[in-house]
């Protein structure tokens, strides 16, 4: 049984610059850079069928391109820090874009999804991480400036069945309309 979820795909150039803030955290697994993804719709372990119809349904998704911009560095968990996160900019065409294949896995049949959107890219998976460490982590690496990337095409990744995690395999991916995000390559958005 296939573990899926769609994302968008981190570029390169971008990844490099996200792996420049690795390190300085004990008990940190540290992502590795061709693994950063955004993901828009944890899908889960399903069965081949009903991957088939993921795939399938995805291909009517009929949307414009539009550029993702990360705006600083945070963490999930507050005092029980399990995850440090590039934050992303909740703009409305990321939003429907999500709230679209949200809609499309609840017509095929699959659970809603009960966690709210929080857009973001995992840098690192914490376990027993010091909340003190990670505060001081993410003041020191204060400087991060915001950048924006284009996003032509989002993806149906698979990982590990059962079991989540790297490497992530690009199962299918899916254009996006138009020319809007790529008009402004790598644009740093301050
Ligand atoms: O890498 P990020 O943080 O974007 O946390 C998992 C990962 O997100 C998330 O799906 C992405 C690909 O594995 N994930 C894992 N299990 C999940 C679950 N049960 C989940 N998201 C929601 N519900």
């Amino acid at each position: 049984m296939p573990r899926l979820f769609t994302a968008i795909e981190v570029p390169k150039e971008i990844g490099t610059m996200l792996s420049m803030l690795r390190g300085g955290i004990h008990g940190a697994r540290w992502i590795d850079p061709e693994n950063y993804h955004l993901t828009l719709r944890f899908i889960g372990d399903i069965d081949d069928r009903t991957a088939n119809e993921v795939a399938g349904i995805l291909d009517f998704v009929e949307r414009p391109s539009f550029k993702v911009t990360l705006t600083g560095l945070g963490q999930f968990g507050g005092k029980k820090p399990r995850a440090i996160i590039a934050s992303v900019q909740p703009t409305p065409a990321l939003i429907e874009l999500q709230a679209e294949h949200e809609r499309m896995m609840q017509r095929i049949g699959l659970p809603a999804e009960g966690r709210r959107f929080t857009p973001h890219v995992t840098l690192a998976r914490l376990r027993d991480a010091s909340v003190i460490e990670v505060a001081d982590y993410l003041s020191t690496r204060g400087g991060f400036r915001s950048v924006s990337f284009p996003v032509s095409r989002f993806v149906l990744y698979s990982s590990r069945a059962s079991q989540g995690g790297g490497p992530y395999i690009v199962e299918a991916d899916y254009p996006l309309r138009g020319r809007a995000g790529l008009e402004q390559r790598y644009a740093n958005a301050m």
